[in-house]
């Protein structure tokens, strides 16, 4: 008896495959449809990626802060099922819209052009777009943002980056938020940088912590803002 076990994809399945290709191909089309109408109306968007409560939302607030006396800025907030974060994006200084996606595990870029519609691009400098709590499935949809930020937190363990290499190597940003809770945690935060490095050697990182007001203006510079 052969030790390989030989799996045999069923028709079934291939036509499965075929679907998710020519999804993630309508996808990728309409991103780059995305792109081309904020680039026409000179709007700089980023796209917040990370796990569920790494702080998203947290450092979308503190950058609105920072920066709303220089841009004028909107927010695209991604949950499941509550309006909580557009609420708080709202509060902090930015105009905001809410996209629940139901059992929906990420933005895709149609919700993002029906999202836009609703906004007036001519009056918008800057758009975060917060997606849901995720590290998997955002990584295969892109929204047509012009940088991909994903916040990462010392409370999620030692290895989430490296067991997440598919989201990192999308990633323009890496944030690893929450480093007031590191040595609680016993996290080495230069192990997390090298760990993102290694999977994606452009990207950028910045280690923050909202809490204690802690790499600020590392991120405005990660970010070019
Ligand atoms: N200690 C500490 N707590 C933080 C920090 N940043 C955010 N938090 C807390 O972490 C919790 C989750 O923060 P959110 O900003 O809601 O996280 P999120 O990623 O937007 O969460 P979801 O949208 O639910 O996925 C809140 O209680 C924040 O106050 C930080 O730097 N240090
Ligand atoms: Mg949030």
């Amino acid at each position: 008896m052969s030790n390989k076990e030989i799996l045999s994809v069923s028709e079934g399945e291939i036509l499965d495959i075929e679907i998710e290709e020519d999804l993630l191909k309508a996808n990728r089309e309409l991103a780059s449809a995305n792109r081309k109408i904020l680039d026409s109306c000179n709007v700089k968007s980023i796209n917040v990626m990370g796990s569920i409560g790494s702080g998203k939302t947290s450092i979308i607030q503190w950058l609105i802060k920072e920066l709303k006396n220089k841009y004028r800025i909107a927010v695209i907030a991604g949950d499941v099922t509550t309006d909580i974060d557009a609420e708080r994006v709202r509060e902090a200084g930015a105009k905001s819209i809410q996209i629940n996606t139901g059992r929906g595990c990420h933005l895709d870029a149609l919700m993002i052009r029906k999202a836009v519609k609703k906004l007036d691009l001519k009056q918008i400098d800057l758009l975060f777009i917060e997606n849901v709590g995720n590290l998997i499935c955002p990584a295969d949809f892109p929204l047509g943002t012009h940088i991909n930020m994903v916040v990462v937190s010392v409370t999620e363990g030692p290895y989430m980056i490296i067991k997440h290499p598919f989201i990192v190597k999308e990633a323009n940003v890496v944030v690893i938020n929450k480093i007031d809770l590191a040595d609680q945690m016993e996290v080495e935060i230069d192990k997390l940088v090298d760990d993102a490095k290694k999977i994606n050697p452009l990207t950028k990182t910045v280690a923050t912590s909202v809490k204690e007001n802690m790499g600020l203006k590392s991120l405005i510079n990660a970010l070019e803002l």
